[in-house]
C-alpha cells in the first residue's frame, strides 16, 4: 500500500491473535522494515545486521511513551527476529498483549503504519475469493467445513465465476444460468460453513427438551426436572453434527400461562423458533400432539421441522395423534436410544446432498449478490416464450 505521494509504506501487522498466548508475531513489511528493526534491536551475539533467512535472538529496545527516543532504563522486549525477505522481518515476542503493543508503538513512532490482519490477508491473496476464504477458514470449526473452504481457497469458486462470465461474454446464457443455479443450490450450506445452523428444541413443557439437549451435547448443560415449566430462558451451545457446525438451542415449554416469568420465557422461545434454521419439535408419547405443536409447525413450516417423539422407554409406538404425513424419530433420553438416527435425520435435513470434493460453493453474502446480479443479467438475454 502506498501513501499520498505514492511512496510505498512500511506496514506493521500483528499476525497472531490478541488472545494471550506463549508467543506473538509482529510482521514489519516495506522499504524501511530492516532499518527500523535494526535501529531498535540489540542481538544477543554478533552484529545487528540482518541477513535474509537468518533467525536471530536479542532484545528490542522500546521507545519512551512520549517520544521516539529509546528508553535506556527500560529492559526492552526479548525477541526472535526472522528476516524472511528483502523488505520483510518477523518479530516473535512474548505473547501477552503488552509486549507486542510496545514493539508496534515504537515502530509507528519511527514512521511505520499499523495494518490489520484483514488488510494483511487482502494483500497476500491472489483475489477477493481467496481473501474471503482465508478469513472464513479462520472461523471454521470442523474438518468438513475446513475442507470445503480449502477448495474455495484453491480457486474452485473463482474459476466458476470466471466460467459464468465467459459464458455470458459468448452469449451462452443457458449454460451461464445452469452454472449459476448449481452454485445457488449450495448457498444455504455455504453461508453455514462458518455460521452455525440454529437448531431449536421446542414443544410443550416436560416433553424432554432439556434432557435431549444434554444427551446430544454429551454433558449436563441444562436443568432437567419433572416439574413442567423448568426451562425459562434460551440456552444455546455449540456443537457439530456430522461435521456441520450447529448451535443447539433449548427453549421454554410453550403453554398458556399467567406466570409472568414463564410468559417472558415463552416469548423468547417463540423468537428463537422464528429465527431457527431447523426445529426439533418434541412430542411426549402419552400427552401426544397438541395445539402448541400445530402452531409451531404452522409458523416454522414443514421443511424445517423434524418431529421427535421422546420417552421411547415408556411407549415405543408412534403416538396416533401425530399427523400421519410426518416422519417421526423416536428417542429415549433415559435409556440413551435413538440418537444416531436422530443425528442422521438432522444432518440430512441440513444438507440433503453434500458437495463432492473440489466443488465450487458461494460462502458469503457478496457471492450471493454477485450470483443474483449475474442471473438477472443472463435472464434478460434469454428469449421468452
Ligand atoms: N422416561 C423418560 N423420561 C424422560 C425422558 N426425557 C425426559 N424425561 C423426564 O421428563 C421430565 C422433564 O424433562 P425435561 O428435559 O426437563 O423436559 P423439558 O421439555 O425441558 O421441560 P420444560 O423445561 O419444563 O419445558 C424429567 O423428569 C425427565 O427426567 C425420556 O426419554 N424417558
Ligand atoms: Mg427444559
Amino acid at each position: 500500500m502506498d501513501d499520498a505521494n505514492n511512496a510505498p509504506r512500511t506496514l506493521i501487522t500483528r499476525l497472531t491473535s490478541t488472545v494471550p498466548a506463549a508467543i506473538a508475531v509482529v510482521e514489519v513489511d516495506g522499504p524501511m522494515a530492516v532499518s527500523l528493526v535494526q535501529k531498535h534491536w540489540r542481538p544477543n551475539t554478533g552484529s545487528s545486521e540482518l541477513q535474509v533467512d537468518q533467525i536471530r535472538y536479542g532484545v528490542f529496545r522500546v521507545d519512551t511513551e512520549s517520544n521516539d527516543q529509546t528508553d535506556l532504563n527500560d529492559p526492552g522486549e526479548s525477541i526472535v527476529v526472522h528476516r524472511s525477505d528483502e523488505h520483510r522481518v518477523e518479530l516473535h515476542c512474548h505473547g501477552g498483549n503488552i509486549a507486542a503493543q510496545r514493539i508496534i508503538h515504537s515502530l509507528i513512532q519511527h514512521g511505520a503504519t499499523q495494518s490489520s490482519p484483514a488488510e494483511w490477508i487482502d494483500r497476500r491473496s491472489n483475489d477477493d475469493f481467496q481473501a474471503e476464504a482465508t478469513k472464513a477458514l479462520l472461523k471454521a470449526t470442523t474438518l468438513r467445513t475446513t475442507m470445503i473452504l480449502m477448495d474455495q481457497w484453491r480457486g474452485s469458486l473463482c474459476t466458476a465465476f470466471k466460467t459464468i462470465e465467459e459464458h455470458l461474454q459468448h452469449q451462452r446464457f443457458v449454460e451461464a444460468n445452469n452454472l449459476i443455479a448449481a452454485l445457488q443450490q449450495h448457498a444455504e450450506l455455504g453461508i453455514h460453513l462458518v455460521q452455525p445452523w440454529k437448531v431449536v428444541l421446542c414443544g410443550p413443557p416436560n416433553v424432554g427438551k432439556s434432557s435431549l439437549l444434554n444427551c446430544l451435547l454429551g454433558y449436563t448443560r441444562a436443568i432437567v426436572h419433572e416439574q413442567a415449566g423448568t426451562t425459562r430462558d434460551i440456552l444455546a451451545e455449540s456443537t457439530s453434527i456430522d461435521g456441520w457446525p450447529v448451535a443447539l438451542i433449548d427453549s421454554a415449554g410453550i403453554r398458556p400461562t399467567n406466570d409472568q416469568i414463564e410468559h417472558a420465557g415463552i416469548q423468547r422461545a417463540v423468537q428463537a423458533i422464528q429465527g431457527a434454521d431447523r426445529v426439533l419439535l418434541l412430542v411426549d408419547p402419552v400427552q401426544g400432539w397438541c395445539r402448541e405443536h400445530a402452531e409451531i409447525l404452522h409458523s416454522v413450516g414443514e421443511s424445517k421441522t423434524i418431529v421427535v417423539q421422546t420417552k421411547a422407554d415408556i411407549v415405543d409406538q408412534r403416538a396416533s395423534s401425530i399427523p400421519h404425513q410426518f416422519p417421526v424419530t423416536m428417542v429415549s433420553n433415559t435409556e440413551k436410544k435413538g440418537f444416531d438416527r436422530l443425528l442422521e435425520t438432522i444432518s440430512r435435513s441440513l444438507v440433503p446432498s453434500p458437495p463432492l470434493p473440489g466443488k465450487p460453493m458461494p460462502f458469503c453474502s457478496r457471492h450471493l449478490q454477485l450470483l443474483y446480479a449475474l442471473l438477472e443479467h443472463s435472464d434478460t438475454q434469454i428469449p421468452k416464450g
